[in-house]
């Protein structure tokens, strides 16, 4: 069974994030944030993982050390549990609507980090919980260029900072949960490596 726990400790925050690809789903997620674990049980729910969550963050200076360390314990615990990557589907795109907003997610585990995303593009307003797309980005990032992955992520209707953050993460765990299935024998690449 593919998984990986990790323990990561700073100054700012301190995370230990438990992912499981295969087998059992569910367990306990407890950020102190709590729209940040609305998004993670999408994660875990939508993505159907084992993904278990216990953080605790500098929140009274901003929630951004918090979601950004957590992306990046994502991303260091979805690259270990995916061990080799021999038979790796490795690509997937998955869409999410939310009543009038949609998302379009499209990964690559590729080995190689790059995340194209413009938060800057996307017509959002408000926040949802004291979380803004713009700390979706910092998610992103963490998980991106920690699980060395490939991220598009495309905004194609809503404005709603809840709905837009939400699709996201609902789009991403869909996704997700394709790239990560094995369907083949062999390493997915042509240059022998991901
Ligand atoms: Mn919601």
């Amino acid at each position: 069974m593919r998984e990986a726990t990790v323990e990561r400790a700073t100054a700012e925050t301190w995370v230990r994030l438990r992912l499981g690809l295969d087998g059992p789903t569910g367990g306990k997620v407890a950020t102190g944030l709590p729209f940040l674990d609305h998004m993670l049980l999408q994660l875990q729910r939508h993505g159907r993982f084992l993904l278990e969550v216990e953080a605790r963050g500098d929140l009274e200076v901003d929630v951004h050390h918090l979601v950004e360390d957590v992306g990046i314990a994502l991303g260091m615990a979805l690259k270990e549990a995916l061990g080799d990557g021999v038979g790796l589907e490795r690509y997937a795109e998955a869409f999410a609507p939310m009543d009038e907003t949609l998302v379009l997610c499209v990964l690559d585990l590729s080995g190689r980090p790059h995340l194209e995303y413009r938060p800057e593009a996307w017509p959002v307003v408000g926040e949802a919980g004291g979380v803004n797309h713009y700390h979706l980005r910092e998610f992103l990032r963490g998980l991106v260029n920690h699980g060395r992955l490939t991220l598009h992520l495309r905004l194609l209707s809503g404005r709603e900072a809840h709905h837009v953050v939400e699709a996201s993460f609902k789009a991403l765990a869909r996704a997700l949960h394709r790239a990560t299935r094995i369907t083949g024998e062999g390493l997915p690449s042509t240059k022998g490596v991901l």
